[in-house]
């Protein structure tokens, strides 16, 4: 066992309080990485685990195992100082957002992330950025520590490796395939747990499809172009995946672009690739993620004018 893993099972070991938490407005890989590590620490050891998130947990996610722990984060009193803080697939220290205080007076900071990341926040990291999923890494260390698991965890651990490789789309080291090969022997049903996840309020999917029907098209149809007004923004679930796949789906497209009004002067950006890396462009916003999936906050422009230097962004690409 090396000896970051070993310090993280001293840790927990000596823990009376862990508090676990992902990045705000969690996906599938933050919220099921969230809720199966306190599940496997408190199998495991004797800590009490309080889950907590910021912004909005998705519809889509409802029906997962253990849903219910994750507490939305000012439920939980600033005042109360943590043995021990994980921070899971947070990606960088501003996408912690309420919670950060909490983290930052917790006694001792672990971080488990698969994004890139130059400024770790945590006393101890274990993070590796090849991993197709947080949830990856934390499966690994549970077969190194020998941990034991039950069915919540391997079910949580599954839809966190689904949701976060596109139902495997975006696997490039096979690992994630590998891992699953191992729950599904183990009585992981993914089809079930893809069902569990058609759980989307009606207006979220017919925005969605709105915005698919009025995707714009540029450089020979090579980039689509779609875009979430700030009225229409309030009644979306999640990043909008479903558009993102649906547009990937067009003969000759190779990059998709999501622009999402969040406020008048903060727009989101979802890039999905087909053919070359793009998460320099979603750099170059501000953002980050992976090669073939990243995504940017802009603050302080218009809609307008981030769509024109989304468009720019792509010349010559
Ligand atoms: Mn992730």
């Amino acid at each position: 066992m090396n000896k970051n893993i070993k310090l993280f099972t001293e840790k927990l070991r000596d823990a009376k309080s862990v508090l676990v938490l992902a990045h705000k407005n969690p996906d599938g890989d933050a919220l099921c990485s969230v809720l199966a590590m306190a599940r496997l620490i408190e199998k495991n050891y004797h800590a009490k685990c309080v889950c907590v998130y910021d912004g909005n947990a998705p519809d889509y996610l409802d029906n997962i195992p253990l849903r219910d722990k994750a507490l939305y984060w000012d439920k939980v009193s600033a005042k109360k100082t943590f043995d021990v803080a994980i921070v899971l697939d947070y990606g960088a220290e501003h996408q912690v957002g309420g919670p950060l205080e909490m983290v930052k007076k917790a006694k001792f900071v672990i971080e488990i992330d698969h994004h890139k990341n130059d400024k770790p926040i945590a006393d101890l990291c274990l993070n590796d950025d090849t991993a197709e999923a947080t949830a990856i890494i934390l499966y690994r260390i549970m077969q190194t520590v020998g941990w034991r698991d039950d069915a919540d965890i391997r079910d949580l651990l599954a839809i966190a490796i689904l949701t976060d490789t596109g139902n495997f789309k975006f696997t490039q080291t096979g690992e994630a395939l590998t891992v699953m090969a191992d729950l599904v022997n183990k009585g992981v049903y993914i089809n079930r747990l893809i069902e569990l996840m058609n759980n989307k309020p009606r207006k979220a999917v017919l925005v969605e499809a709105a915005a698919v029907a009025n995707a714009e098209f540029f450089y020979r149809n090579r980039l689509a172009v779609a875009t979430i007004s700030r009225r229409d923004y309030r009644d979306m679930d999640g990043r909008g995946e479903m558009l993102l796949n649906i547009l990937g789906q067009i003969k000759g497209v190779e990059y998709i672009v999501l622009l999402k009004e969040q406020k008048e002067t903060q727009i989101g950006i979802s890039i999905r690739s087909r053919g070359a890396a793009i998460d320099g462009i979603a750099a170059s916003f501000g953002g980050g993620g992976h090669e073939r999936a990243a995504g940017a906050v802009v603050r302080g422009d218009t809609l307008e004018n981030v769509h024109a230097r989304i468009i720019e962004a792509f010349k010559g690409m």
